[in-house]
This record gives C-alpha cells, structure tokens and sequence, in this order.
C-alpha cells in the first residue's frame, strides 16, 4: 500500500504520508491499519458514511475510476467531532473538515468568514493552532452575485477571518488549493499542527495576498507553500494551487499545455526556493494533483506531464474550475525532505 511513494527514506521522521488508491472500496481502506483519513474524489462516491475520517469532494475524477487520497499515520489515530466540524488527528496532526450549506440572505463571504473562524477556534482548542494548508471546494465559482465573481466573495470573507485570527498575518498563511465544484455548498478541510510551519514564497510569482485590486477587493489570503519540519525533522513542503501567473498576470490564454509548462516552471522555482532552506536535504515531489478545467484537455495535459522526468511521481487528474476564468489547469502537491538518519 505504501508503494507508491518514491521511497522508504522519506518516510522517515514524518508523522503521516499519502498515497492514491484506485480501484478499492473505501469500507476497506478504511479498515486498515493507521488511516488517518480518506478523500475520496469520483461521481459514485458514497456521501454519508458513519466514520470521521472519510470525506468526498464533488468533483470528477479523470482517471476512469473514483479515486482514493488516503493519508497514513504510523502512531494511534483519534478523531471526533466539534458542532459541523469532523477531525482526525494523530499525536502531531490534526485533519478538520466541514461541509456547510451557504447562507441564502448573506452570500458567500459570510459563509466563508463563519467556516473559517470555527475552523480556526476549533483547531486552537484541540491544540492545533497552526493550520499550514487548507483545500477549499464550492460551485459556480465564476458566477457574479450582488455585482461580486462567488471566487472574490470567498477571498473577502477569508481574509476577514484570517486577518482577525492571524496575529501576524500574511506570515502564518496556510498553503491553499480553490476549486469549483458541480455540487452545492462549501467544503473546507485544513491540516493544521501543534508549531508553525514556513511561508516559502515563489520568486517568479507576487505574493498573492498583494495582488492588485483587479483581482478583487481582498486579496487570496494563503501562501505559495508553506514548508513544515516536523518533530522528528522530517520534512513537508504543501504546495498550493499553482497556475500559469508569472508576477500577478495570466500567461498563455487559451493554451492548456503552454499553461502547464508555465505551470511546471513555477513549481521548479518554488521548489528551488524551498531547498534555500533545507540545502543539505532538498524536497523531492511526492505527489501532484491537477485540476483540469475542460475534460477535452485532460489527454493532451496527462501527455505532456508524463513526459516530464522531474514530474514523474503519482498524480491525480481532475475536472474543476479554477479561480480565474482564463486559467485551464492547476496544479498542487506534496513534496517531502528526508530526515538526517540517525
Ligand atoms: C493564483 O495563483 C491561482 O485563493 O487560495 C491558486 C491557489 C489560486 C489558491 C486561493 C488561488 C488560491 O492566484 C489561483
């Protein structure tokens, strides 16, 4: 089961790993040994299932099957739950993930802002207090209401809860991914850890939370990646949703696979400026999820990204909306640093 990742070093010093699975049903995964949690991504999959550590997300798999994230603990597993907010967590992670209908009188933003500040109180008061990445799922994501994009509405309440929780905002920004989904509602899952992780920012890139007005009148609230050390030095770099944005403006309109290899450029340079802090042991990608906006450009997409040696770790494709209309694929991921082995 632990096969997919690129091997048995990086493990070491890590309180969790992830791997893909296909072709399974989730009432046995969730069977076996130190699950800390299970996404599942696909059409057929089961919304409600008794058990905490199990959550979809409304968007299409491309890979012809549903698809399993599956997160592994190596120590004893707890998990519960806060009023609509379910956790799993392990001795130095916690999991939290909520699912809410969205106002019907307020909009967006104030659904955000209410999530994300239970979200934050509730990862606090289980002792948690860092969350270092957050995934953020909901519909229709381009459409205008009350003369705002929902996308832009999303970024205002985040940054009001953020900016009254955070004590030195941006610096604590968590990683984040923003998807639109088909189905209804708002789901926000975060990880989130007992000490803080790094705001690793993108060289070729402005920091989004200084984008200019254009992109909306707050802007996105989370990090290019956030780098994480954890107790037994094992490293995690969560890199966010990375797209073909060179400074703050979109590159290769209408090309998917131009966009991707900006995409791919982006990530180089990120990873290169993560390892400026851990030069004795560089990241190595672990894991790439990209969203594809149009179906159609999935075959030529998957095409050029298999022919990419440093990209050659699992991946999962699917379908969803990315933030800005123009842009046709994204592309976000897990990279990990082996501990120095004692
Ligand atoms: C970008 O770089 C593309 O609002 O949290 C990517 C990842 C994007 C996360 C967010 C937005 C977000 O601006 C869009």
């Amino acid at each position: 089961m632990f096969s997919t990742l690129p091997g048995v070093e990086v493990r070491q010093g890590l309180p969790f790993h992830i791997a893909y699975l296909k072709g399974v049903h989730c009432a046995d995964v969730l069977a076996a040994e130190g699950v800390l949690a299970v996404i599942g991504f696909g059409n057929s999959f089961p919304a409600s299932e008794d058990d905490r550590r199990l959550w979809g997300v409304g968007l299409s798999s491309l890979e012809n099957d549903d698809i399993f994230e599956v997160w592994y603990s190596d120590t004893s597993v707890r998990c519960g739950c806060v009023a609509d907010i379910a956790y799993t967590c392990n001795d130095e992670a916690l999991l939290a993930q909520i699912g809410v209908d969205e106002d019907r009188g307020n909009g967006l933003d104030s659904t955000t802002y209410r999530v994300y500040r239970d979200l934050l109180a509730m990862t606090r008061a289980q002792g948690y207090p860092y969350i270092l990445r957050a995934w953020n799922y909901f519909s229709n994501i381009h459409l205008e209401h009350d003369g705002l994009e929902r996308y832009k509405a999303f970024c205002r309440g985040r940054y009001r809860a953020l900016t009254e929780a955070l004590s030195d905002f941006p610096v604590q920004l968590p990683a984040a991914s923003v998807i639109g989904t088909q189905t209804s509602g708002l789901l926000v899952y975060c990880l989130a850890a007992k000490q803080p992780g790094k705001q690793v920012e993108n060289p070729r890139q402005i920091s989004a939370y200084t984008y200019p007005q254009q992109y909306g009148p707050r802007s996105p609230s989370f990090s290019r990646s956030v780098l994480k050390s954890w107790t037994a030095q094992g490293q995690h770099l969560y890199i966010s949703g990375t797209a073909s944005i060179v400074g703050h403006r979109t590159r290769h309109l209408q090309d998917p696979v131009a966009q991707l290899r900006e995409t791919l450029v982006n990530l180089t340079a990120l990873l290169k400026a993560a390892n400026q802090h851990t030069p004795a042991y560089p990241f190595r990608l672990a894991l790439l999820k990209v969203y594809v906006r149009r179906r159609r450009d999935a075959d030529v997409l998957r095409d050029f990204l298999s022919k990419q040696q440093v990209f050659a770790v699992p991946v999962v494709f699917l379908q969803g909306d990315i933030c800005r209309s123009e842009l046709l694929v994204e592309v976000e991921g897990l990279a990990v640093s082996a501990a120095a082995v004692s």
